[in-house]
């Protein structure tokens, strides 16, 4: 393809010589004035017929791809800031629409009216301080107008103003968006470069407790009508924050945050809404596919990069949803869930809280096991069926083949001691079982120490009155499951508590 294109431009090339000489060699046999005259009006028309239909293009081309532009038809801007922007663009470009309209017609036709006449002579103009001054003075006065009114828009968008604002991150990397959002707290926790490594790709500061809700999205939701302030940085190479919809784009610098300060003003609902009856978004979104859904129904927002980072760099691509309030909170809730420092961070070696979690995390299951503890209790207190006053000691445990009570079996036996206290009428038989592996006279004798145990515990460690208490040992004699697989086995070895009164 690139060589024939080059060989078409030689022929061109080639073509034009010819008819060149052709031209100079006609010339000599006319006569050079009349030749020259002759070629002269001839290229005169030629720059007129070129220069109208350059301007119906322009004009028709403009008309052809309005509905896909931003700024104009339905692409009105989706942020508030957006249309006094828009509307920046658009007297800038009224203003230098009509000087390059203008200029574009004198050049051409000037080139046609003064071509070559036998006998005109050239008009010099020496010096006219009167056109100097207009032709100083009226850019002067449009350039201040633009400029002023430029810096106003700049100024009002950007001022970091004490609203209450949503504060978002992204950082650009080769090549994606990472995004950050404050997560609970509404603040974004510290963070630090030297601290990037696989599992902290933000280099968050873990010490920082407001860093322990903030999540990582796939993609960016916001809320309607909400200011939204979003940090921009860059981890390696520069690049460019474009929300092209909102107006927004910013560079993303390494080692220099910048922001942006937006207030989206149309959900994608709505976006979707406006180009619903756009003649150019009624057709399939995959040509290939009839099933597919249309243009305008599967329009989406999105965040780019606008600055030519490196090989990557278009598909530095992220969806952007705007909606409601109450869909935005949903959503918020939902992702809390997937927080970076919960699921990534806690309880690893990078986390400065581990010891402290760990001692939080047992905390928590105890108090899941009292629960489940006491309700187990509650409910056999309540049973009528005989069969069914019955709880279980799941959580007592003994050293193999002893009856010493294993160490963490006492949060469990202490539950049952504060179930005794707060039931004082409550009376219980204590019954040790074993699974069938072994003799059954060891099984039983194990069973019996293994009860007794738990009821020197109650009665030392807990006070409780020993008549209270009886224990039982009933050996490999009463299975709950089969004996026949290792989880059965594990089932039955275990250790009740029987209501005989309350
Ligand atoms: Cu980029």
């Amino acid at each position: 393809m690139g060589i024939i294109i080059i060989l078409s431009i030689i022929l061109i090339g080639v073509v034009i010589m010819q008819i060149a000489r052709i031209t100079e060699i006609s010339g000599k046999l006319r006569g050079e004035e009349a030749a020259m005259m002759d070629s002269n009006r001839r290229t005169g028309v030629y720059m007129l017929v070129f220069i109208t239909l350059f301007l119906i293009f322009c004009v028709a081309s403009a008309l052809y791809y309005k509905n896909w532009m931003l700024g104009f038809g339905p692409h009105q801007s989706a942020s508030e800031h957006g249309i006094a922007l828009d509307g920046l663009f658009n007297t800038t470009l009224f203003w230098t629409g009509i000087v390059f309209v203008a200029t574009q017609i004198l050049l051409f036709w000037y080139s046609y009216k003064f071509q070559y006449k036998p006998g005109r002579k050239v008009k010099f103009l020496v010096h006219d301080t009167n056109l100097e001054i207009i032709w100083t003075a009226l850019p002067a006065f449009v350039m201040c107008f633009l400029v002023v009114s430029g810096l106003k828009v700049w100024n009002e968008t950007m001022a970091d103003t004490n609203d209450e604002y949503i504060e978002i991150e992204a950082m650009g990397q080769q090549f994606n968006w990472l995004i950050r959002y404050p997560g609970e707290d509404n603040h974004l926790g510290e963070r630090n470069y030297k601290l990037f490594t696989a599992s902290n790709p933000f280099g968050q500061d873990w010490n920082d407790t407001k860093n322990h809700d903030d999540f990582h999205p796939a993609e960016i939701v916001l809320p309607k009508g909400k200011k939204v302030r979003v940090r921009i940085t860059a981890k390696d190479v520069l690049h460019n924050f474009d929300l092209p919809h909102f107006r927004v784009k910013m560079d993303a610098i390494p080692g220099l945050p910048t922001y942006f300060v937006f207030t989206p003003n149309t959900t994608t609902e709505e976006y979707r809404e406006r180009l619903r009856t756009v003649p150019e978004y009624q057709a399939l979104s995959d040509p290939q596919d009839p099933e597919s859904p249309l243009l305008w129904e599967s329009f989406e927002y999105e965040l780019a990069c606008a600055e030519l980072c490196g090989k990557g760099h278009y598909s530095m691509k992220r969806l952007v949803k705007i909606v409601e309030q109450e869909e935005y909170d949903a959503w918020v809730l939902a992702q809390q869930e997937q927080a970076w420092y919960p699921n990534n961070v806690k309880g690893k070696d990078e986390d400065p809280f581990k010891e402290m979690n760990a001692a939080d995390q047992l905390k928590q299951e105890l108090s899941i096991r009292k629960k489940n503890f006491m309700e187990s209790v509650n409910n056999a207190i309540g049973a009528e069926n005989p069969e069914e006053r019955i709880f279980k000691l799941d959580n007592v445990k003994y050293k193999t083949g002893s009856a010493e009570l294993a160490d963490d079996s006492m949060y469990e036996l202490n539950n049952l001691v504060e179930a005794l206290t707060s039931f004082p009428k409550l009376r219980l038989e204590l019954a040790g079982h074993t699974d069938n592996v072994g003799n059954p006279v060891n099984n039983q004798a194990l069973s019996q120490r293994r009860a007794e145990s738990v009821y020197n515990y109650l009665v030392n460690e807990g006070s409780i009155d020993s008549k209270r208490l009886k224990a039982v040992g009933y050996g490999d004699t009463k299975p709950v499951s089969s004996n026949d697989n290792e989880e059965g086995r594990r089932q039955n070895r275990r250790t009740e508590a029987r209501i005989t009164s309350n």
